[in-house]
């Protein structure tokens, strides 16, 4: 092991991530992985993951190597995740390392998979070779915040979308706003969509704008899937998000009726009732998690966010601010009223960006 400082790790491990970076929309349930294989400052393959079922990033750049008629033994590889040691739906990187030969394989963090955890590392050294670990560790950890959450404690990741003034109102009491934040915020909103798995919003929100919830500014070959909360089935079977990709209808009381309805328009109806006759929010983020959900994205009105923030659910805050004040108009999420400061929900800023003439403000809940 080393702390990772040697220059040309660094260097390299930066474009492993490069690559990892390309396939963000794209591997989900499977962590984004980058692979760069070098010899003498020379690359002799790269790769990322393709989509699930696909191959993983060791054995692109292995393949890529071999295309370009290079032998891997004695080179050093890089990649962004421990290479895994399962079999999975599809064989060991692990064992293609080894039988390719590199002397060295510098990763940038373990594998949280309880069926790799170290064992990747463990292969690679038992064959001789030489492991590191721990180099751009932070920025190996952004890419999979999601998975690494739901290894971690078996629930996804959720990040809260808001888009508001610059005094935190998100729509006019009329309803006559559309767009508050201008075309670039709106761009990169839907990059976060399409690394997500899901797009979580209310039923308050389908029934008002009747949104698609689908990825359109930015290009991907992968849609991420749809979640709608609904505790008393009011979604209509028209509704346009349910064009597309499967959605998961989360409720409170069983339909068979409506159940094969919705099965019948790609939807799954979910029934999970809280103490308070609501939805479990809790509950849902444990099933999401059993059901390879890594990364959920809400788009959702002041209710659902504030019923999140009060469950305690919500990881990360993406909040687009545009230069506008609005006065009396709907907050960003209905919380109780507090009686002292220090019952105020907490958050670090850990990212600021101008994106066009908006400001994008990341903060996180300090547990996280
Ligand atoms: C790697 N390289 O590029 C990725 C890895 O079902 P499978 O066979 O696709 O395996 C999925 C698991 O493999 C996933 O949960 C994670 O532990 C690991 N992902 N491993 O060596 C890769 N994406
Ligand atoms: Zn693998």
């Amino acid at each position: 092991m080393t702390d990772g400082r040697r220059p040309e790790d660094v260097r390299w491990m930066r474009r492993a991530l490069e690559l990892a970076n390309g396939s963000l929309y794209l591997t989900s349930p499977n962590p984004r992985v980058g692979c760069v294989i070098v010899r003498d400052g020379r690359v002799l393959g790269e790769g990322a993951t393709q989509a699930v079922g696909g191959p993983h990033a060791e054995v692109c750049a292995l393949r890529d190597a071999d295309a370009r008629g290079e032998s891997v033994r004695g080179a050093t590889v890089y990649v962004t995740l421990e290479p895994c040691s399962h079999h999975g739906r599809t064989p060991p990187c692990a064992d293609a390392l080894v039988a390719a030969a590199p002397a060295r394989v510098v990763a940038a963090m373990g594998d949280p998979n309880p069926r790799v955890a170290g064992g990747g590392f463990a292969r690679l050294r038992a064959a001789g070779i030489e492991v590191e670990t721990g180099v751009c560790l932070d920025e190996a950890l952004a890419l999979n915040t999601g998975f690494v959450a739901r290894m971690g404690r078996g629930t996804p990741w959720l990040w809260m979308k808001i888009a508001a003034s610059l005094d935190g109102r998100t729509a006019l009491r009329n309803g006559r706003s559309k767009w508050i934040t201008g075309e670039a915020a709106r761009a990169d909103g839907h990059h976060w969509r399409a690394r997500s798995c899901a797009v979580l919003t209310g039923i308050g929100t389908v029934l008002a704008d009747d949104p698609k919830l689908d990825v359109r500014y930015v290009e991907t070959l992968r849609q991420p899937r749809k979640i709608v909360l609904d505790p008393r089935l009011e979604l209509p079977l028209d509704a346009r998000l349910l064009d597309g990709t499967e959605t998961l209808v989360f409720t409170t009381r069983e339909d068979p009726v409506r159940s094969s309805q919705l099965a019948g328009r790609n939807a799954r109806l979910i029934c999970l009732p809280g103490p308070d006759g609501r939805v479990d929010l809790p509950a849902m983020m444990r099933w999401l998690g059993e059901h390879e959900v890594n990364e959920v994205h809400v788009e959702a009105g002041e209710r659902l966010n504030g019923a999140l923030l009060r469950a305690g659910v919500v990881d990360e805050l993406i909040t687009y601010l545009a230069p506008v004040l609005l006065g009396d108009a709907v907050g960003m999420a209905r919380l109780p009223v507090l009686d002292d400061l220090a019952q105020a929900r907490r958050f670090g800023f850990f990212d600021v960006q101008c994106v066009g003439a908006d400001l994008r403000v990341r903060a996180r809940s300090p547990a996280r």
